[in-house]
């Protein structure tokens, strides 16, 4: 199942960034680490929550320092994703995570960008950038990130929303979407991951969002599924993360097949593959489903994607 044509619409560039690659990055740029090694680094693994999570994946960022750097694991990224039958990227990135550290922003989308122009040529990978604001800073915080990126000169295909979810609702950033969505950005969010699924709703009708990261919550509420099957709203759903952030008590009793029955457009993604335990082509197997069923999934990718129709009947 791995070769089946498939877009990865749900994935964070700084959740590639595998052990190896810290401590790569932290000998080259003189960072000192709490861990000794790649093994006492990986015992730390374990999450509880999506906080937990959280919390070693932006410190581990601090080894990110140079466009080299952002490039270099971008690029990785892409040759993983190639392997996986991925032929559509939309990928996520956390500048807020960065301009915070004092990295500027220029060196981080040069760097990203450089990787992402080239995936086309070295890994038949057509690819998006979509911007992310983190929902636990401000407003205001938003709303310079948006702004510098929107002058700067890089292509954006979208704005989207992550980090913790709950105390966080889409309303906050009712302004920032507005004017992202003004400027021609595709507008995604993360909801319904660990929050209610009145943050659902208000990504829908807040945000006017197009597409529901994560959304697994929605099954709690009958007619919010209802809305999202009759829109065929895409939701990009990750399994082996559902499992290791304790979203879901295991794969057995993911609620992916439920949500394929209740007719919802589901997508399969692999989140932050390098703290998850796999990359995309893992998360399809990780389901045991059919081959019809996993045909029907990457089908569903690659109609959830925002390429334009005559790229989506060329892959589908
Ligand atoms: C994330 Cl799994 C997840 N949820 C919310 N925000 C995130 N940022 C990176 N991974
Ligand atoms: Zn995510």
């Amino acid at each position: 199942m791995s070769r089946l044509p498939k877009a990865e619409l749900h994935l964070h560039l700084e959740g590639t960034l595998e052990p190896e690659m810290i401590f790569r990055f932290a000998e080259r740029n003189s960072i000192r680490l709490p861990y000794v090694d790649v093994d006492e680094l990986a015992a730390r693994y374990r999450f509880d929550s999506l906080q937990s999570f959280l919390d070693l994946y932006y410190a581990n960022m601090a080894t990110l320092l140079t466009g080299e750097d952002f490039a270099e694991m971008t690029e990785a990224y892409l040759a993983r994703a190639a392997v996986a039958g991925v032929r559509h990227a939309e990928v996520f990135l956390d500048p807020q995570a960065h301009t915070a550290r004092g990295i500027p922003l220029d060196a981080v989308l040069e760097g990203v960008t450089s990787a992402l122009g080239t995936a086309e040529q070295r890994h038949g990978i057509s690819t998006g950038l979509i911007v992310a604001i983190l929902r636990d800073q401000s407003a205001e915080s938003a709303m310079t990130t948006l702004d510098a990126v929107l002058s700067s000169d890089v292509e954006v295909l979208g704005i989207g929303l992550d980090s913790a979810e709950v105390g966080h609702p889409p309303s906050k950033f009712v302004e920032v979407f507005a004017k992202a969505r003004a400027n021609g950005l595709r507008a995604v969010a993360h909801a319904g991951e660990e929050g209610p699924p009145s943050y659902i709703w208000e990504a829908l009708d807040l945000l006017q969002v197009e597409r529901i990261d994560h959304g697994v919550r929605c099954l709690e509420d009958d007619a919010l599924v209802h809305r999202l099957a009759a829109e065929q709203i895409p939701l990009t759903v990750c399994p082996l993360s559902n499992v290791r952030l304790q979203v879901v008590p295991d794969l057995g009793r993911h609620p992916l097949p439920e949500m394929l029955d209740r007719n919802l457009l589901v997508t399969v993604n692999s989140d932050d593959p390098a703290y998850f335990g796999g990359y995309v082509d893992d998360n399809y197997a990780a389901l045991s489903l059919p081959p019809e069923t996993l045909r029907q999934l990457a089908a569903n990718s690659i109609r959830a994607s925002f390429l334009d129709n005559t790229r989506k009947s060329d892959l589908l």
